[in-house]
């Protein structure tokens, strides 16, 4: 505005000073023309002004709009910015990430190739294994035959080297079972098959047993035990059997006899005995073949097996096993050895276990406190 009015002022001066000589009317009319010009100037100013303030209006508008837009643009490109930083640290991360992933995969890769190589060599191990208890089971077979085809008594074994007594498995010929058996290993050149041990334990066995455990046998053969006639039939089936007997009696004197043509018949027969051949060697009596004078026979030879549930003895009306102890024997009418009735005889008690004929010329009955009735091949 001050800058309007100087101009007006100094239009008005030069307007008065450049004409000094005109009439009055003249001067008064272009006065008049000058006010309404100036007037006209005025109002154009007023106009120009009205213009000025509305531009000026118009530019604070713009102004304002430009700061919200520079405002905008700051906070945009501030926002742009984190985003980018943001996409930046999401870039890093997710390399970081693509690189641990890159390792979790070469771990797996090796982890991958570690297990093929195990799982290659267990299938080869296992291959090997396989292979090896094929031939392990193959040799053991080999060895079972092998023991099988030469294993089938006592003697077979100390030939082959075991020298100690002890328990021992056979593999009698003619049978298809093994069984265990106590090999006497020392007496008189070892190798005896021993078939009935009677000792002192602290708890006896009870011989008083059936038929049928007679036939299979029961006890434990590095005690007191009944190997079985279905197995001493085996044995002695496959030629010709010496058998010895070892006594002790309760003065714990110790006899032996032996006979040397010992066999078992089959179950058919009743597991019929024959024995002959009583050795002179003997220091024990023949308590299995030797006929009493008057022709009575007690002696076992050419019996059937008797049991307490099963009578094949030749006393009448009456079972040998029954009377004298519940055994089972050769009981002939009734005997001249009654081994497995129980140990312990005194005073001449005929239930316990005794013997007659303690030497060959000797007819004493003696209580028994100790037995072995064993066999081996001739
Ligand atoms: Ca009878």
């Amino acid at each position: 505005m001050w800058a309007l009015k100087v101009i007006l002022v100094c239009v008005c001066w030069a307007g008065i000073s450049t004409q000094p000589h005109e009439s009055l009317q003249s001067r008064l009319t272009r006065r008049d023309t000058d006010q309404r010009s100036l007037e006209a100037l005025v109002q154009s100013q007023s106009n120009i002004l009205n213009i000025l303030q509305d531009t000026k209006s118009i530019l604070e508008g713009l102004r304002q709009d430009f700061m919200e837009y520079k405002n905008d643009k700051d906070q945009t490109r501030a926002t742009v910015k984190n985003l980018l930083q943001h996409a930046e640290e999401r870039d890093q991360a997710i390399k970081q990430l693509k690189a641990m992933a890159q390792e979790k995969v070469t771990e797996i890769q090796e982890k991958d190739a570690l297990i093929q190589r195990l799982e290659g060599e267990n299938r080869a191990i296992g291959s090997s294994k396989q292979q090896t208890e094929e031939e392990l089971a193959e040799m053991q077979e080999q060895l079972e035959t092998l023991k099988r085809v030469t294993q089938w008594d006592c003697a077979q074994l100390l030939l082959q080297g075991f020298t100690e007594s002890g328990v021992y498995t056979i593999y009698p010929r003619n049978s298809d079972k093994s069984v265990a058996v106590w090999c006497d290993m020392e007496t008189d050149g070892g190798g005896w098959t021993v078939f009935l041990n009677r000792a002192q334990q602290t708890q006896q066995l009870n011989f008083s047993k059936t038929w049928e455990a007679y036939a299979d046998g029961f006890g434990d053969p590095s005690a007191e035990y009944w190997l079985g006639n279905k197995h001493l039939h085996a044995i002695t089936k496959s030629g010709t059997y010496t058998l010895r007997i070892d006594a002790q009696n309760l003065d714990g004197e110790k006899r032996f006899g032996k006979w040397l043509q010992f066999s078992i018949g089959d179950e058919n027969s009743k597991f019929k005995i024959k024995i002959s051949d009583y050795s002179t060697e003997s220091t024990l009596g023949d308590v299995l073949t030797e006929v009493d004078q008057n022709g009575e026979k007690y002696n076992p030879n050419g019996m059937k097996f008797s049991t307490m549930d099963q009578d094949n003895d030749r006393r009448e009306g009456k079972s040998c096993s029954k009377s004298f102890g519940y055994g089972g024997w050769w009981y002939n009418n009734c005997y001249r050895l009654n081994p497995t009735a129980p140990l312990g005889n005194r005073n001449g008690d005929n239930t316990k276990a005794r013997l007659y004929y303690w030497g060959p010329d000797i007819y004493t009955v003696q209580g028994i406190q100790a037995l072995q009735l064993k066999i081996r091949k001739n």
